[in-house]
C-alpha cells in the first residue's frame, strides 16, 4: 500500500509530467508555424514522451493498490521570440523537473518506501538525459541560429527522432 504522502506526491508528479507535454506540445506547435518541421518532431516526440512518463507513474500507484487523482492542467505558453528562446525555457524546465523528482526521491527515503526508491531510480536517470538532451540542442541552436543552411541542416537531423515509451522500459 502507498503511503499518504508518497501518494499525494506522484499524483502531484503525474500532473507536471502532463504539464510538461502540454507545453512541449504548444512548442511543437509553434516550430510547425515557423517553417521548422524537424523541430516541430523533436517537440512532439517529447510531448509523446512526457504523458508517458505520467503514464508509467499512473501505472505504478495502481499497481501499488493507490488511488490516481488527474488534476487540470494549467496553461502553457504559446509564444516565443525565436528557438532559442524555445530551448531556453526547455533546459530551464528540465532542470525543475529534476529538482521535483528529488524531492520525490527525498520522501521515498524518508519513509523507507523502498519499491518507490527503485521505481524513481528510472526517474533520476532519465532526467540526466533530458537535461543533457536540452542543453546540447540548446549550444547548438545558440551557435548556428543565424545560419539558415546549418539551421536547415539540424532541422532534418531532428525530424529523424522517434517516440520511446516509457511505460514499456523497466517492467516485468
Ligand atoms: Fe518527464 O522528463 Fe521532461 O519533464
Amino acid at each position: 500500500m502507498l503511503n499518504e504522502k508518497m501518494q499525494k506526491q506522484i499524483n502531484d508528479q503525474i500532473n507536471a509530467e502532463f504539464w510538461s507535454g502540454y507545453l512541449y506540445l504548444s512548442m511543437s506547435a509553434w516550430f510547425t508555424q515557423h517553417n521548422l518541421p524537424g523541430f516541430a518532431n523533436w517537440m512532439y516526440v517529447q510531448y509523446q514522451e512526457e504523458f508517458s512518463h505520467g503514464m508509467k507513474m499512473f501505472r505504478y500507484i495502481h499497481e501499488r493498490g493507490g488511488d490516481v487523482t488527474l488534476k487540470p492542467i494549467a496553461k502553457v505558453d504559446t509564444n516565443w521570440k525565436s528557438p532559442v528562446a524555445i530551448l531556453e525555457q526547455t533546459l530551464k524546465h528540465e532542470q525543475k523537473v529534476t529538482s521535483l523528482i528529488h524531492a520525490l526521491m527525498d520522501t521515498a527515503h524518508e519513509i523507507r518506501d523502498y519499491a518507490s526508491i527503485n521505481f524513481l531510480n528510472w526517474y533520476v536517470d532519465e532526467q540526466v538525459e533530458e537535461e543533457a538532451h536540452a542543453e546540447e540542442l540548446l549550444s547548438t541552436v545558440k551557435m548556428i541560429e543565424k545560419d539558415q543552411a546549418a539551421m536547415y541542416a539540424l532541422d532534418k537531423e531532428l525530424s529523424t527522432r522517434v517516440f520511446v515509451d516509457a511505460t514499456l522500459n523497466n517492467e516485468d
